[in-house]
């Protein structure tokens, strides 16, 4: 099934359609979507990173999880699969198409989905809208980054602390220099590493376009993500899309932060959503770099608007201690496309 989860766009497939030894599977994805090529032009793959992400969905076994997903990345330009991230943007998707291949009984009205995030050994619960037990994807819920309405997929995390690297700080410290650059390195959900766009001589309302043809800002930011991913437990991150890269900025549209982030060699048109959480627990932090530039209004039951080039996404939480607890997350997916799809001869293992 090819679907729109949240702001990205991927395959979605059941594990047991797929090989079971990764090696064939990643083989045949990357025949899927058309890779190594900038287009993707001989495959379903749209030539961003966005829309070039499969979810591969099974019943579970654990109790009290209803389904499993491993999301992997299939590079566009390179003929590589990586499962070294998670994505809370597909994982929108990932309940309705659970519920449709009936791996989950749809129950009248709203049907929770408990999902076991793989990649990062997490759980998350999302509530789909099942009037007459059957998935809708209609609503009037809007997420910024996609035109229109669709039907609100609610998205709880339960634990996304240090979700790669251990630890929400993975150096012990809100704050380090790298390179010069005062920086947070953070993991709550998505390893990112926040720098102020003051301190790189940006403003940090530029367009996507324009930072990512500033060579010597990519370089510099590169540079830094390196000795970044390794301090962050991370280990050599040359060829893996963590950790993330966010430039922050004061906010401009009454939101908490204005971000732009490299995911991490291109700028993303919006900001992934587990990024977001990671931006959101940095701005309610003591210390780090986003702290001082956010505005917020500081209760217990937080609303944190993150803006990004396409508009914001609000991370809902409650706080405990000052720490986002409870995060929600709201998301929308669409079904575009159910069928069979074929894969390139030439490139699958046979
Ligand atoms: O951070 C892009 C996206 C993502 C990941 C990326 C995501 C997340 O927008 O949870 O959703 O950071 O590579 O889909």
């Amino acid at each position: 099934m090819w679907m729109r989860g949240g702001t990205s766009k991927g395959g979605y497939f059941l594990a047991s359609d797929l090989p079971a030894d990764p090696a064939e599977r990643d083989l045949l994805l990357l025949s899927i979507m058309g890779s190594p090529d900038p287009r993707q032009i001989d495959g379903m793959g749209g030539g961003d990173p966005l829309t070039s992400k499969v979810a591969i969905v099974a019943p579970s076994r654990r109790p009290g999880i209803d389904v499993e997903y491993l999301f992997l990345q299939v590079f566009v330009e390179e003929g590589r699969v990586s499962d070294a991230q998670n994505c809370g943007n597909l994982l929108a998707g990932v309940a309705p198409f659970a519920i449709e291949r009936a791996l989950v009984t749809a129950q009248i009205g709203e049907t929770p989905v408990r999902i076991f995030m793989q990649n990062t050994s997490q759980v998350a619960i999302a509530r789909v809208k099942t009037p007459n037990k059957r998935v809708t994807y209609s609503g009037d819920a809007r997420i910024d980054g996609v035109p229109g309405t669709s039907a609100a997929i609610a998205v709880t995390f339960e634990d996304t602390e240090g979700s790669s690297c251990g630890a929400v700080f993975p150096t012990g410290q809100p704050i380090d220099t790298i390179n010069g650059i005062e920086l947070t390195m953070i993991d709550n959900g998505m390893p990112c590493v926040l720098m102020r766009a003051i301190d790189l001589g940006l403003t940090g309302t530029e367009a996507p376009s324009t930072l990512e043809t500033n060579a010597t800002l990519r370089a510099r930011l590169e540079a830094i993500r390196r000795i970044a991913g390794a301090r962050m437990t991370l280990g050599d991150v040359a060829r893996k899309t963590v950790p993330k890269v966010t430039i922050i900025s004061p906010p401009q549209n009454g939101g908490a932060i204005t971000t732009r982030t490299f995911i991490p060699h291109t700028c993303h048109k919006a900001i992934g959503v587990l990024g977001a959480v990671s931006v959101a627990t940095a701005c309610l932090t003591k210390g780090t770099v986003a702290e001082a530039l956010a505005e917020f209004d500081a209760t217990d039951l937080m609303t944190l608007s993150i803006e990004h080039p396409s508009g914001e996404m609000t991370i809902m939480g409650r706080t405990e201690n000052g720490q986002l607890v409870d995060i929600e997350v709201l998301r929308t997916a669409r079904k575009l496309m159910d069928g069979a799809v074929f894969a390139s001869s030439k490139n699958v293992a046979t």
